[in-house]
């Protein structure tokens, strides 16, 4: 507003200190030396690599407090549109390298704690992942919040501030997926910023009464309530001052403890309610793609996830709507200052909370809360897999949310109404879109909630939107029409997926087009400068060297965690990402053994002209997903036994790394020569890791799926290998298993051969794997059998192109050349623009 007040004092000691200065080596060694002394309380004789880590985290944070100030003052003048990004997941990983970058510092710092006798790699080593996501969505978050602060646009994520987060993976001798509890915050976290002043109570159960004036309102009183308790994390844009926040809730007891029961010497009772307040923000859930069949598993476990959304949904909108009423404008503005983005289903319920909030405590009528609600949100949906729609069963909504399963109930009567006056009598239409799934017990569907309480929806990739458009949202597209589903390409940070995992590619980039890091870093398109450069040999040796020295890095990191040596005079074939069926780790594994088959059947002069080869896998399983953990331990067996062959390993090794997390793919990013991303066509919605092996020059073997065909249409059809049925096809090809199967002998005769020696227990005990196998053999649901002869084909052709070494290195910089659509730079200003509608604030 301007009118701020000062403290009583002199205003311009206030305002120079308030700046911040510009950093030289002797003011971070000074800072560092005063935090570890200081708010570390250690000495140089008892500072270890952690410790330094820490002094060094605390004298960046403060630079990015003195920025974030900054940034949310100049909001607060300007007062702009501002987005909000509701997601239950944000994978960031780890941050002290991130900010020194953005913050424009890495080098000072680098010889600041030189000189202070550290080495600043092995400090950032130090720092621990944080891992509040559980793959794609929660790391797309993540860039998305990057890439907002760096153009300067006022998003604000807001998210939950879980205890643990995504478990820690253990392999067993056998092979199996074992869970260990992530407790990141075990160490202070230099990151945050605790808000305790900033807390908002929320209300589950008790019980919804209508009011009988007919004005829709209704009180909603008792039950059980909780604090949210804000701590905020400070989101650095690159070479900006912009810095962006991320409030995250944790939950609390409203009072400490139940002083009855205590004084009755009942102690257990006494904490049993803060217990219960505590747990709401424990964990993180770790499945990804299923809602675990909210509506049977045992009623405990998804009451907890049902009081996770609401408990983070409630406290972030009383926080945004706070922020609002501040500036003094009428309510029915508020779409014009905000923008609530909705990742996913998991933040639905802000749709009839917003409901209730302005017709229970605003006193707006019906009409004017929806029109003002469904200018307000926008809704993002990532999957098309029937088991990942999110549904929750009514009688557990009316428990833990009285007023709000009315609040549905009336939204559902209303659009209901709508649809039969556009399409009278069509009984079926009005069953598919309700909002109320029949059955016992009925359940609301949060995808239909989503897409009718919002003003825009849409896909993450091409393909995936067109699916949402043409199966799951059909009818909703029929009936509000077309024009509200849209498409974003999503993307990655190039600054954490090229500059930070891969900084030697990214000075080479810098040095040869010409063009100053920070601004081809913002302008990613910029890099197809590199397609004049393919055919100056020079510049392909130091390319292709440059991905030589990163396999070395990686085969140091295995050695150096695993014990275990990897040779790098192969070629490294990785594949990372979740565990799941439709990803089809299990396609990639049974290649592998027929890769060794055929290897073991050649004589060593045949031998002696194949590509050496690494393979590479990593990914967590759900805990609760039986075939994924057999999946697991498959490969865990496979390389067990053919890294000992001595006839074939010098040609194959495979590896299962554990406890793949943003830090591990950051080394094994770079490192890949051909990636997989083998999803039976139309189930991946768009994958991001493609992208970010794309930008570090590895190649892509895929199926035609999610934004794979979008990176073929930028780099060329013939700088990928693609394989595979297309998604019309599936459907028939399933229809065909169900009604007519053919035996696998004779459809498909290198398959069965595969899965007979796993049966007969050429990897161990055949007897364990028989109920993944028969997954396989009978349904086939994922269509293994209609596209191995085509996958064993095509990495055949990489085989082939491998051999031809220039021509390799040629498409590898062709495709880096080519990845400018795929920064979240370009994804984050399409939503600003075209969804958010708006505009870049820059600190002036
Ligand atoms: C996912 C998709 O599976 C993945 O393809 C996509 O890249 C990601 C981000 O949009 O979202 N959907 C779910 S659910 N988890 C994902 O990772």
């Amino acid at each position: 507003t301007g009118k701020e007040k000062w403290p009583k004092g002199e205003e311009e000691v206030w305002k120079a200190g308030m700046r911040g200065v510009d950093k030289d080596v002797s003011d971070i060694t000074k800072s560092f030396v005063n935090h570890a002394q200081t708010s570390l309380a250690r000495q140089a004789y008892n500072l270890d690599d952690f410790g330094a880590y820490e002094a060094a985290a605390l004298a960046a944070r403060d630079d990015l407090l003195v920025n974030w100030n900054e940034t949310q003052l100049n909001y607060t003048r300007k007062n702009p549109k501002r987005a909000y990004y509701l997601s239950l997941e944000f994978l960031m990983g780890r941050t002290l390298d991130n900010a020194l970058l953005n913050l424009g510092l890495k080098g000072e710092f680098e010889e600041g704690v030189k000189k202070l006798g550290f080495n600043m790699e092995d400090l950032l080593e130090k720092e621990r992942d944080a891992a509040l996501g559980n793959g794609g969505l929660g790391r797309l978050a993540a860039c998305y919040l990057d890439s907002s602060a760096s153009q300067e646009i006022p998003v604000w994520g807001y998210g939950l501030r879980y205890q643990y987060g995504i478990f820690q993976q253990l392999i067993s001798p056998e092979g199996n997926q074992l869970e260990a509890p992530d407790p990141w915050l075990e160490h202070q976290n230099p990151w945050e910023l605790p808000r305790l002043d900033v807390t908002y109570e929320v209300r589950f159960y008790g019980h919804a009464e209508r009011s009988s004036d007919g004005s829709g309102r209704a009180n909603w009183s008792g039950g059980q309530e909780v604090m949210a308790v804000a701590y905020d994390v400070m989101i650095p844009g690159y070479n900006t001052k912009t810095t962006n926040n991320l409030r995250l809730w944790q939950s609390k007891p409203k009072r400490g403890f139940d002083l009855n029961s205590f004084n009755a010497g009942n102690y257990e009772a006494a904490v049993e309610s803060s217990n219960s307040a505590a747990a709401i923000t424990s964990v993180l859930y770790p499945n990804d793609h299923t809602s675990t069949d909210l509506a049977n598993e045992a009623t405990v476990g998804k009451e907890l996830r049902l009081k996770q959304q609401y408990f983070w949904t409630a406290a972030s909108l009383a926080d945004i709507l706070r922020r609002f009423k501040n500036t003094g404008k009428p309510i029915t503005d508020f779409p014009d200052y905000a923008a609530i983005q909705l990742n996913d289903t998991h933040p639905t319920l802000a749709i009839p909370e917003l409901m209730r909030i302005l017709i229970d405590e605003e006193e707006l009528s019906w009409n004017q809360a929806w029109q003002i609600v469904t200018n307000t949100f926008f809704y993002t949906n990532h999957t098309v897999l029937p088991e990942a729609l999110e549904k929750w069963a009514v009688p557990l909504v009316e428990h833990v949310l009285p007023r709000h399963l009315q609040i549905i109930y009336d939204i559902n009567m209303y659009f209901l109404q709508a649809v039969e006056k556009k399409f009278p009598g069509d009984r079926d239409r009005l069953a598919r879109m309700s909002l109320i799934e029949e059955g016992y017990p009925k359940q609301v569907r949060m995808a239909h909630l989503a897409c009718i309480g919002s003003r825009k929806v849409n896909g993450v990739a091409e393909l995936h939107s067109e699916l949402v458009r043409t199966t799951i949202l059909k009818d909703f597209v029929e009936f509000e029409g077309v024009s509200k589903f849209g498409n974003v390409t999503n993307g990655v940070t190039p600054r954490r997926w090229l500059d930070q995992c891969n900084h030697e590619l990214s000075d080479l980039i810098t040095k040869t087009l010409k063009i100053e890091k920070k601004v081809w870093l913002k302008d990613l398109a910029k890099l197809e400068g590199l397609l004049a450069f393919t055919e100056d040999k020079n510049f392909r040796e130091q390319w292709a060297a440059i991905k030589q020295r990163n396999k070395e890095r990686l085969a140091r990191h295995v050695q150096t965690t695993l014990g275990l040596t990897v040779r790098t005079d192969a070629m490294f074939d990785v594949q990372i990402k979740r565990l799941h069926e439709y990803k089809r780790q299990t396609l990639n594994i049974l290649g592998v053994i027929h890769r060794y088959l055929t290897l073991k059947s050649m004589t060593p002069a045949e031998r002696s002209k194949c590509n050496r080869k690494v393979v590479f896998f990593a990914g967590k399983a759900a805990p609760a997903y039986y075939i994924a953990k057999l999946t697991i331990r498959l490969i865990v067996n496979v390389a067990r036994v053919i890294n000992a062959d001595a006839d074939t390993k010098d040609f194959l090794q495979l590896y299962f790394l554990p406890d793949y997390s943003v830090s591990l793919a950051e080394v094994l990013i770079p490192a890949s020569d051909i990636s997989q991303h083998i999803s039976t066509a139309g189930t991946e919605a768009s994958g991001t890791s493609n992208m970010k092996f794309c930008l570090n020059g590895g190649l892509l073997l895929g199926t035609v799926d999610g934004a794979n065909i979008e990176i073929a249409e930028e780099v060329g059809e013939n700088n990928v290998f693609f394989f595979g049925h297309l998604t019309p096809a599936v459907e028939d090809l399933r229809y065909q298993h169900a009604y007519h199967p053919v035996p696998i002998e004779q459809k498909c005769p290198a398959l069965a051969k595969v899965l007979n020696e796993v049966s007969a227990g050429m990897f161990g005990d055949g007897g364990v794997y028989e109920p993944l196998l028969n997954t396989i053999r009978q349904g086939d649901y994922y269509l293994l059998t209609d596209d191995f002869d085509s996958y064993i084909a095509a990495l055949a052709m990489v085989d082939d192109a491998y051999l031809d070494r220039d021509e390799w290195i040629k498409k590898s910089i062709r495709t880096t050349a080519k990845m400018g659509k795929f920064s979240s730079d370009r994804a984050i200003l399409e939503y600003a623009e075209s969804y958010w509608n708006l505009e870049q604030t820059p600190v002036s």
